[in-house]
């Protein structure tokens, strides 16, 4: 079982709120009927890609919500429910708790420090756990307790300054290699892996989502494409243009796992 490979993934509708979600800069609003379109070709995606996908009703109270990727953590074994540090983002993890109960074998809480999912890198028998505004020492010291106790062992990163998340500089694509911005590659978070660096130009590609057989890419950077699909990859572009304006891509979009009581 590669770390890639899912059945099942849970994602959440977008609320008419979701225009308000946070971003780093100010900028226009998304426009709501095109990320709406956004989020269906997404999940349709999932779907293609071999995932059963639970799609869950939007939150309007909780504008960041349909990033659902941020307030947990999940693998086959167990699930974890985080502490997001966006204080509008605190209690978007007791609403997956309910959602969570029947899936997972287990359901584990942090309970200390922040920490949120955009931070962390799960890669083949290791999980990089990155230092930003959102993910303090605390939560990623309590959260490596917490991975020790489902036998998965990490490490503590540090993401560069001014990006959001670690997950916003990188992405696993194939089992020994992460596609990455040149700043994360050069701050040596990444030992050990092979990295693949986006064109300057197209930094924001750094977010791509290996499910399965396929790279989700996002559309419009056609250079990234080309270093994938080079590498042996089989690359699908997804447009996440109105997610951008929320300093958002395409991994923050689900919770993905492979649930071996569904399928063998
Ligand atoms: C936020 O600032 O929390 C949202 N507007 C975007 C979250 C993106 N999450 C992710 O990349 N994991």
């Amino acid at each position: 079982m590669r770390v890639f490979d899912f059945n099942s993934a849970i994602v959440r509708l977008p609320g008419r709120s979701v225009v308000n979600g946070l971003r780093a800069e100010p900028g226009p609003a998304p426009v709501f009927d095109a990320l709406v379109a956004e989020h269906r070709a997404y999940v349709e995606a999932l779907k293609t890609a071999g995932v059963e996908v639970t799609v869950l009703d939007p939150l309007e109270p909780y504008p960041d919500s349909i990033f659902v990727e941020d307030p947990a953590l999940v693998f086959s074994e167990a699930a974890i429910l985080l502490r997001p540090g966006a204080p509008s983002r605190r209690d978007e993890a007791q609403e997956l708790s309910a959602v969570f109960r029947g899936r997972f074998p287990r359901v584990l809480a942090l309970d200390e420090g922040f920490a949120d999912g955009g931070d962390i890198l799960v890669t083949p028998g290791r999980v990089l756990i990155g230092l930003s505004a959102r993910t303090d020492a605390a939560g990623a010291a309590a959260l490596r307790q917490l991975l020790a106790s489902i036998r998965w062992p990490s490490d503590i990163v540090a993401v560069p300054r001014g990006t959001l998340h670690l997950k916003s500089d990188c992405s696993l694509v194939d089992e020994e290699t992460v596609l990455a911005t040149a700043g994360l590659a050069d701050s040596g978070a990444l030992r050990g892996l092979r990295v693949l660096v986006v064109p300057p130009e197209e930094r924001s590609a750094a977010n791509a989502l290996r499910v399965n057989d396929v790279v989700f890419v996002r559309a419009g950077c056609p250079r990234t494409v080309e270093l994938l699909t080079r590498h042996g990859l089989n690359v699908q572009p997804l447009p996440v243009f109105e997610m951008a304006k929320l300093d958002a891509g395409l991994s923050c979009l689900s919770l993905r796992w492979f649930d071996s009581a569904t399928q063998p």
